[in-house]
């Protein structure tokens, strides 16, 4: 089952620590050239190619693209109860976490009558990506949509696959939370093309193109959104989900294995890492994963997840260690489950669970915080999905007569050192034009 890696007694660097332990490989450089092609023929072809698409991918022809007015409120009609309510609170939950990162404009005094204001924008459209495949996550298009809302953009287009089960209708599920969220434009179209035709558009289904891209998908979809970055905003890439726990011989083996586990479930590449100080709880652990997952419902893909190369039980001498596998690993979900936490020790990871109260499950649902998180290392860099994703930082810019009068000969000065005189007379004519309306 999960394997253990006892790195105890060895002066390992960071890129050692870090080669214990490979990621999952993504098929990036086929995926790159596919989906640079689907997106390529939507953009030239629109519709037609969108159409051809749904048929090879999700056996589908002749659907609504767009959702039609009806289909929303049937959707929601037959949602289970506890599920809306469900639902209805991770709403209420994000909004309020999701209003924490809109940061409010601040003006700044550069000098006397020398004023910049930082101010955020909201992008003017977004459209959001919402998988359908083996996953259909409701709770993603809460975590997408509500900071787009709370951010302040005015229109959220969603794109997702037909499903054939569903008479090539997106999921009931999906449409019931884009109902909930007050979302009424919504695609039914999926993969590299779904991606292509928010950032291209297509006008002939009255699509207009998008000011960003956000969402989950495979390998085509987070290609796709780097085919089409430049043209559009894109978020950062959230794959196979990954959870990293940090424990020593305080943690409960059984809670550890079980949120272990909870990951796992999602796709076969998913990776989940155990680094521990404590050679009892790494032995408790892997027994108790072992006997967990024979019995959860998505075992096959759990087991395939826990037996990759990707997933380990890490054995390290000391917390100082762990925190620097951890730092150089950089996980979309790091648990701490420490004695003494040292949360502020921690810097690399999409979001950081502190605990034994606070599974990442949490996290995925109705902590408020969002779930959409960089993977593959990505969070070295790279930030969650927030309201900020939506939000352009933009400055403001104004000078009186006098402020400018005490740096004009600054700007000449640098103006001509970079053999750019008119930079310096577009400031020397406004003194001189008021010299001489004076006179
Ligand atoms: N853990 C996933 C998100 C999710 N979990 C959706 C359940 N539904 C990636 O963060
Ligand atoms: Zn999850």
């Amino acid at each position: 089952m999960l394997r253990t890696i006892d790195l105890r007694g060895r002066a390992l660097t960071d890129p050692e620590l870090l080669a214990a332990v490979p990621r999952a490989q993504a098929a990036r450089a086929d995926a790159l050239a596919t989906a640079s092609r689907i997106v390529a023929d939507v953009a030239e072809r629109g519709e037609a190619a969108l159409r051809e698409q749904s048929e090879q991918f999700d056996g589908v022809t002749g659907h609504d693209i767009r959702v039609p007015a009806s289909h929303f409120d049937e959707a929601l009609a037959a949602v289970d109860p506890a599920v809306r309510t469900a639902l209805e609170e991770a709403i209420r939950r994000v909004r309020i976490g999701s209003a924490a990162q809109v940061p409010a404009p601040v003006v700044t005094e550069i000098g006397p009558g020398a004023r910049i204001e930082q101010r955020w924008r909201p992008v003017a459209r977004a459209g959001v990506y919402v998988p359908g495949g083996k996953a259909v996550y409701p709770s993603s298009v809460v975590m997408n949509v509500v900071p787009a809302q709370v951010a302040g953009v005015a229109q959220v287009a969603i794109a997702s696959p037909p499903q054939r089960e569903f008479g090539g209708r997106v999921h009931p599920d999906i449409l019931a939370a884009a109902r909930l969220l007050g979302v009424d434009e919504v695609y039914a179209l999926g993969g590299a093309g779904a991606v292509a035709a928010l950032a291209h558009g297509v006008e002939s289904i009255g699509l207009a193109p998008v000011d960003t891209v956000t969402g989950p998908g495979n390998n085509f979809v987070a290609a796709a959104k780097r085919a089409v970055a430049g043209l559009v905003g894109v978020d950062a890439e959230a794959g196979a989900t990954e959870i990293l726990v940090v424990a020593d011989d305080r943690a409960d083996p059984v809670l550890v294995a079980a949120d272990l586990i909870s990951q796992a479930e999602h796709d076969e590449q998913a990776s989940s890492v155990l680094v521990t100080t404590s050679s009892s709880v790494a032995e408790r652990v892997r027994a108790e994963v072992a006997a967990r997952v024979a019995t959860t419902r998505n075992s096959a893909r759990a087991i395939a997840a826990l037996e990759g190369q990707q997933s380990a039980i890490v054995l390290v001498d000391d917390v100082d260690t762990a925190i620097r596998f951890s730092n150089a690993y950089a996980p979309e979900h790091l648990e701490i489950i420490l004695a003494a936490p040292r949360v502020d020790d921690f810097t690399n990871a999409g979001a950081i669970f502190v605990g034994p109260y606070t599974p990442v499950s949490l996290g995925d649902y109705l902590a408020g915080s969002n779930h959409v998180l960089p993977t593959g290392g990505q969070a070295r860099y790279s930030p969650g999905l927030s309201a900020a994703t939506f939000l352009r930082p933009q400055q403001v810019i104004e000078y009186d007569r006098a402020a400018l009068a005490v740096v004009a000969d600054g700007i000449v000065a640098l103006a001509d050192a970079e053999a750019l005189p008119a930079h310096g007379e577009a400031v020397t004519a406004r003194f001189e034009a008021e010299a001489s309306a004076e006179a």
